[in-house]
């Protein structure tokens, strides 16, 4: 535990979350957050539990609802895990009649003495970059033993999900990758940050980094390599110095040329790490655990464990989720968003790729000067909105945690992070929601 030097607080709290955990008994319950962050979040503890022979229930959820208060008071559960989630709803936690933990990298709310929360923020980390859901669940799985560092991949894949990667691993996240080389759970080189196939798939299916005019289109990306030189067949790991450079300096120069900032370029060619045991990149699991956070998130579960079937499982699903994911990019790519003075939006028509839509877009299709808002119309009237924005913004003022809270103001609820945020409103609020968003966002960043 103390190898990684975190602060002392942290250290007596995790340990106090581990006796608990360790002195109960019976079924412990745990409810983790439906993406990819909080998928992992939940291997790396139910690796754990299963590990010291505990029982548990874990279910991953969208947020915590009544449905689920009630349930835990109807179960009688006495021990609830929540991971990834439930700084945002510390209030409603402390009713309920059980030891709660919370693990969360969320902007916390006010504390509350009868839940144990441990939360990134607040120990002096930057929750939004610093440590994801899964960091301190692994933190968590450390104090229960310390045999749990050689679950570290899991770790750095939550934090990827959460998009924390971008611009090298920082804060805690930093150290776990320090601890993971060590342990040999991960390796790392500098490279082209691609999937690792042939390279007429990687450039075809790549949309992080979405490359305007090649991305989606297979027969470009033909050309393209053709007239580099470059044979399509090779993966990325296999080209020679001289192809990488190549083939770098020319998507560096599309990157730029359609309006990205530069620290998204440099991304392009960026540490990545790899996990031996499975033969995966860290980046490549993630995108595995998104896709089933979509589709099955028990399959998401039993991957992270160690699962070889869904392992498979998972890959296919993420094909079939990137495909549907690229199509609405191209959609973005082609029709953009409509402006409003401080902000841009656009509405989405899968719901199920559309948060990843106006991150994806937010960085490499639209304006960078204003944060994006995406909206699906959900069945029973609401509206969901995915709020994102960039560092740059962030650095500015932007604070989408606090803008996506408005949404209380109209009948909806919501928050998140500073960067990237979320709400749901009923729908007929949609336009009075935007205009106070396009006021908000431009008080925030003229500060
Ligand atoms: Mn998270």
């Amino acid at each position: 535990m103390l190898r990684l030097q975190i602060p002392e607080q942290l250290v007596s709290d995790l340990n106090l979350a581990a006796e608990r955990i360790l002195s109960f008994h019976s079924t412990i319950r745990i409810f983790s957050h439906h993406d990819a962050d909080g998928i992992s979040a939940a291997s790396i503890l139910a690796k754990a539990l299963i590990r010291e022979d505990r029982e548990f229930h874990l279910s991953i959820v969208g947020g915590i609802t009544d449905d689920i208060t009630e349930w835990i008071s109807k179960e009688r559960d006495e021990l609830v895990v929540f991971l990834d989630m439930g700084s945002g709803d510390m209030e409603r936690l402390s009713s309920l009649d059980a030891s709660i933990i919370v693990l969360d990298h969320h902007t916390p709310k006010e504390p509350s003495e009868n839940v144990l929360e441990i939360n990134a923020h607040r120990y002096g980390m930057e929750g939004t970059r610093e440590a994801s859901g899964s960091s301190m669940a692994f933190l968590l799985a450390l104090a229960i033993n310390p045999r749990n560092s050689n679950l570290a991949h899991l770790s750095l894949v939550g934090s990827t999900g959460d998009r924390q990667h971008v611009g090298g691993f920082s804060g805690l996240n930093a150290k776990i990758a320090d601890m993971g080389e060590k342990e040999g759970a991960v390796s790392s080189k500098k490279g082209l940050n691609l999937r690792n196939s042939p390279l007429i798939h990687a450039l075809t299916r790549s949309y992080d980094p979405f490359i305007r005019g090649l991305s989606g289109r297979e027969e470009k990306v033909r050309q393209l390599l053709d007239k580099l030189k470059i044979d399509g067949g090779k993966k990325p790991s296999e080209l020679d110095e001289e192809e990488e450079r190549r083939l770098g300096s020319l998507l560096i120069l599309k990157l730029l040329k359609q309006g990205c900032r530069p620290d998204m370029v440099d991304e392009l060619i960026t540490t990545r790490y790899f996990i031996p045991s499975l033969g995966m990149y860290v980046s490549e699991m993630a995108d595995y655990m998104e896709a089933t956070s979509k589709r099955d998130a028990g399959t998401g579960v039993a991957m992270g464990i160690g699962d070889e079937e869904a392992m498979y499982r998972a890959k296919e699903m993420e094909e079939e989720y990137s495909e549907e994911l690229m199509k609405a990019l191209m959609t973005l790519e082609k029709n953009g968003a409509r402006e409003m003075e401080h902000i841009q939006w656009f509405w989405s028509y899968s719901g199920e790729v559309a948060s990843a839509q106006a991150g994806i877009g937010m960085q490499y299709l639209l304006d960078q000067e204003k944060p994006v808002f995406c909206l699906t119309e959900l069945e029973d009237g609401r509206m969901k909105i995915s709020a994102r924005g960039t560092r740059y913004l962030v650095s500015k003022g932007l604070d989408l945690a606090e803008v996506c809270s408005a949404a209380s103001k109209f009948g909806g609820s919501g928050g998140g992070h500073n960067i990237a945020s979320g709400c749901t409103i009923p729908a007929d609020r949609r336009k009075e929601f935007l205009r106070t968003a396009d006021e908000m966002v431009g008080r925030q960043i003229r500060k």
